[in-house]
């Protein structure tokens, strides 16, 4: 038990994000004192932060959403088929302010480091305001795209403009009119940005490293009779999103390969995704991110669609993604993005030949040439997955860290532990499907099972629980496998960590489907949590 006298609760948990929110719930609903420490000024997470110009989640409302409250999924109105930023915030709040959990949330703070003590098995847990609270648990719910990463270019602080990063927006109005806006980045921030910042700022430079596959969104308003489809049908939507569709998103599943339709039916149903827009343009066929030749038909497809719609030759063909697999990154959902380049005002400069030289005060050095831009947006990404964790001071028995742990890599035990950090849960980890699938349905997932693990831990009157080291070996190996059995490893992606200068190569999502890890979760759980360590003396004390 915790120092006399010291703050101390049964769980910390790290960040009031989708992850944070719900985790704070279960436990009030258990009868679990938890306090959430999060730095942002309100809830929301990574919508909090990401409130650049048409930011927009590209999975659809109707399913971006919790199912943990029937009313709340029948009362929340989503007012279109993707739902902006400033609606998906609205909701969190709405959902905090519904479960009264702001009393247990501490804004504008920070963990800055967590102290595993072996004697008393509890975490010391230091915030940025200096405190220092007990807790026999923490849950990170830090998110996995939610370290805004500025690169260093060369220059950049010599730049006299304003720049802005897309996971870090102020949050009064940014207002373009008249200036010449540099863009870089051409991942799903950049190539949301772009049609609206060309709408009004007077130039709008793209510099664009690696050319991106993208999909229009065809977002439309959501009618009434929409919304009433999916409360009707909700106990069967989530239930296959759940445990049927690999990415945790209710949609047609393929049954067959590319290579099994003749090119004519092919390009028929590519064409019929194309319409539909969105993420489903990937699930035409079973076999896009396996099959470099059936990954071509589509890849080629969209291609040609980019060369349709871009007037210009050469800028059509810079647009074009020639680098990966299609879908081997995140696709990209866009409105207008490949329309946008036939605007007067919007040109396209490609760095991938040739990188940008330098910044200088007032222009992006490009091959010898100076390109003058008034203020620059970077829509550059995320340390994702592992960011949010690294930045915490993390020790574990021994001493140990978990940046010294993870420093070739994150190694988990089913994404949810790490052994040698007893204790210490990560909702939507590496080596969990997360990223790759709807957040919201993994979330509840992790979520749900924290809490029976707590519940069970509580019961059986154990003191800890810890990944096993022989499981998490065997778990990591399984997660590679199972990358490397697909084309997604080809990539520079930042499921690779590739996009951080010096981050170890490895592929950290867990891409064997929501359904089958949902169920290999579960087994272990029913088997007496097989693979974890569960301890009800105090390990050290004894020695
Ligand atoms: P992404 O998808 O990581 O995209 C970042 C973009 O920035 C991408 O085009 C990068 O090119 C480019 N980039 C990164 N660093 C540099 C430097 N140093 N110079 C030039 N260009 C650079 O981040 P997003 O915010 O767009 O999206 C993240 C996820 O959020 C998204 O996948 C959705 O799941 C939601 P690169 O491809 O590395 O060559």
């Amino acid at each position: 038990s915790p120092a006399q006298g010291a703050e101390a609760y049964d769980v910390v948990v790290v960040g009031a994000g989708f992850a944070g929110l719900y985790m704070l719930h279960r436990l009030r609903g258990l009868g679990f004192s938890a306090r959430v420490f999060e730095q942002g000024g309100g809830v929301g997470g990574t919508w909090y932060w990401n409130r650049y110009p048409g930011a927009r989640c590209d999975v659809e409302s109707m399913q971006y959403s919790y199912s943990f409250s029937e009313e709340l999924q029948q009362e929340w109105d989503w007012s279109e088929r993707y739902a902006p930023q400033p609606e998906i915030l609205k909701y969190a709040n709405h959902v905090a302010d519904r479960f009264d959990l702001r009393r247990d949330i501490q804004f504008n703070t920070r963990v800055e480091r967590a102290v595993f003590d072996e004697r008393a098995n509890s975490w010391s847990v230091t915030t940025s305001d200096g405190r220092i609270v007990q807790a026999q648990f923490v849950v990170l719910a830090t998110g996995c795209l939610s370290n805004a990463r500025k690169p260093d270019i060369k220059g950049l602080e010599n730049f006299r403009g304003a720049v802005y990063h897309t996971g870090n927006w102020p949050h009064e109005d940014v207002d373009f009119t008249g200036l010449r806006v540099g863009l870089i980045g051409t991942g799903s921030s950049g190539i949301q940005s772009a049609p609206i910042i060309a709408e009004q700022a007077k130039h709008l430079t793209v510099f664009q490293r690696t050319a991106n596959f993208s999909i229009p969104a065809r977002n439309a308003a959501l009618t009434d009779e929409e919304r009433d489809a999916f409360r009707k049908n909700y106990p069967e939507i989530r239930r296959f999103a759940r445990e049927v569709a690999r990415n945790g998103i209710y949609a047609e599943q393929p049954d067959r390969g590319a290579l099994d339709d003749a090119e004519d039916v092919r390009r028929a149903k590519y064409k019929a995704r194309w319409d539909h827009g969105g993420l489903t343009f990937m699930y035409v066929y079973n076999n896009l991110g396996l099959n470099q030749a059936a990954n071509d038909t589509a890849a080629n497809y969209v291609r040609g669609k980019i060369a349709e719609i871009v007037t210009d030759p050469e800028t059509a063909r810079l647009l074009q993604p020639s680098s990966h697999p299609i879908g081997t990154k995140r696709i990209c959902i866009d409105t207008d993005y490949f329309k946008t380049f036939n605007r007067p005002n919007v040109s396209l400069v490609d760095i991938k030949t040739n990188p940008i030289e330098e910044i200088t005060a007032n222009a992006v050095r490009v091959a010898g040439r100076d390109h003058e831009v008034d203020a620059l947006v970077m829509a550059t990404g995320f340390d994702a997955m592992t960011g949010s964790v690294a930045k915490i001071d993390i020790h574990g028995r021994g001493g140990q860290t978990l940046n010294q742990k993870w420093a070739e890599g994150p190694k988990t035990y089913l994404g949810l532990m790490s052994a040698g950090f007893p204790n210490l849960f990560i909702v939507t980890g590496p080596g969990s499907p997360s990223v790759l699938s709807n957040m919201i349905v993994s979330i509840e997932q992790h979520v749900d099972w924290i809490a029976d693990s707590l519940v069970h831990i509580r019961g059986q009157g154990l003191a800890t629980i810890e990944a096993d080291g022989d499981a998490e070996e065997r778990w990591v190996a399984h997660v590679n496998e199972v990358a490397h059995g697909t084309l997604y490893p080809q990539a520079n992606s930042w499921y690779m960590g590739a996009n951080i200068p010096g981050k170890p190569r490895i592929f950290m999502p867990y891409i064997g489907g929501v359904g089958v890890y949902r169920r290999i979760c579960d087994e272990v759980a029913a088997k007496g949590y097989e693979g974890f360590v569960m301890e009800a003396e105090l390990r050290q004390q004894a020695a």
